[in-house]
């Protein structure tokens, strides 16, 4: 039942005040330096945006990539903040930021936001970003096949605590023949061949790799098309080096699920859909191999409720964000409020997916609304059956459902 406005109220003031462990971004250390994007035309060159944009365009793709980012920026404000109203959740997101930031978006032209943004100090920016989302800490999407960031790692930084590592592992196990002559290169005897030697100099590189950048978790994204068991090159890699390899260093394996790389290639990243994934994958997964943890996140909002319940079976299981095209408040309401009733508190129900540090405050700002709300019925059904919650249990369920249930899946608490 909805919660009366006193109820919600509480909900709500507890949830925006308890700190959120961001468990999957692509933001970068600030030692990575312009590898963290932030700023208004980051901000609008988003992916997300790109995609919408072009509903509005009538370009052809390569004007806009040819143009630059300044360009492509004021492109996309005009298409989608000027011409017409900024109602999509991503657009949206843009002005949730500037009003936090304490600027009217209404009051001045791009020109003057940029004025604003270079004003700013990047290390004094992170921290109000950060205090604004209220987030603990990020946790980064890091991988060794990315010639841009891989060098930072090979030649050492001092960290910030704040961002935390994961080995993402897309290259090795969606196009295994290219990552082979990558892993050779880098002195890792690997043929490609399927055989116990490939798959434990496969388990050394994700070893390596591991502790190199103090792993939580190993991840990958696979296509709807993902299956398990297969004769696949992914399914042997998951099979014989990633899981041997989550054992032995007791990481937890994410799979993120559904997407369909590439369906416009020249929207480029904005390019990417949507497809239902077989989740008898995951369950095999999960039942086969009881000693793995498994973190997963689905793409197709078909997956949910299929997901949620291989969740209830495997408590080697824990779903976690609505992902992407599931990262609006109509889908958000409807996937956690079926997670809490379902599975209680034992799941994570959002990740920020943030690409541009300034996206925190906005994902994490439209998400608590959300969570406080869905949480907060909960509780209101909970009091009609006969049960009034304590602030504490409040507060206790707001630090599992931000973080809390994640670090004690993975042994981290
Ligand atoms: O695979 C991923 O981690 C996805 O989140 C990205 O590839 C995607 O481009 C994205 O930014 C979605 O939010
Ligand atoms: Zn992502």
């Amino acid at each position: 039942m909805p919660a009366d406005a006193s109820l919600l109220a509480r909900v709500e003031r507890i949830v925006n005040a308890t700190p959120a462990h961001d468990i999957h971004t692509h933001l970068y250390d600030p030692s990575f330096g312009s590898l963290l994007l932030w700023g208004i035309d980051e901000l609008l060159v988003y992916h997300y945006l790109v995609s919408e944009a072009f509903r509005h365009f009538r370009m052809p793709y390569e004007s806009f990539w040819n143009a630059g980012k300044p360009t492509q920026a004021e492109w996309i404000w005009d298409a989608l903040f000027v011409r017409h109203s900024p109602i999509s959740e991503s657009c949206r997101g843009v002005v949730t930021v500037l009003n936090a930031l304490g600027i009217d978006p209404r009051k001045g032209d791009l020109a003057s936001l940029r004025g604003w943004f270079a004003g700013q100090d990047p290390a004094a920016y992170v921290d109000r970003v950060l205090g604004l989302a209220n987030v603990a800490s990020v946790c980064m999407t890091n991988s060794p096949f990315d010639d841009e960031e891989r060098p930072g790692w090979e030649t050492g930084f001092v960290r910030d605590p704040r961002f935390v590592a994961a080995l993402r592992i897309d290259p090795l196990l969606l196009a295994w023949p290219s990552a082979v002559k990558r892993l050779q290169a880098w002195g890792y005897r690997v043929t490609g061949e399927r055989n116990s030697a490939n798959a434990s100099e496969v388990r050394r590189f994700l070893a390596d790799w591991t502790r190199r950048i103090d792993a939580r978790y190993c991840m990958v994204s696979l296509p709807d098309d993902f299956a398990f068991p297969a004769e696949s090159d992914a399914a042997w890699l998951i099979e014989h080096a990633v899981l041997p390899h989550g054992r032995e260093h007791g990481q937890a394996f994410a799979l993120m699920m559904g997407v369909k790389r590439a369906v416009n290639p020249a929207l480029r990243l904005a390019g990417d859909g949507v497809g239902r994934s077989n989740l008898g994958a995951l369950q095999h997964l999960c039942a086969a191999n009881p000693d793995n943890r498994f973190l997963a996140t689905c793409l197709s909002r078909e997956n949910q409720h299929e997901l949620v319940v291989l969740a209830r079976k495997f408590r080697n299981l824990h779903p976690f964000g609505c992902w992407w095209f599931t990262n609006t408040p109509q889908f958000i309401a409807e996937i956690t409020s079926m997670r809490l009733e379902l599975l209680g508190t034992s799941f994570t129900p959002q990740h920020s997916d943030a690409r541009v540090l300034d996206q925190l405050v906005y994902k994490w700002n439209h998400s608590r609304g959300i969570l406080a709300r869905c949480l907060a019925d909960r509780h209101a059904d909970l009091a009609a059956s006969g049960w009034t919650s304590t602030d504490a249990e409040i507060a206790r369920d707001a630090r599992e459902l931000l973080g809390g249930a994640f670090a004690t899946f993975l042994g981290r608490e």
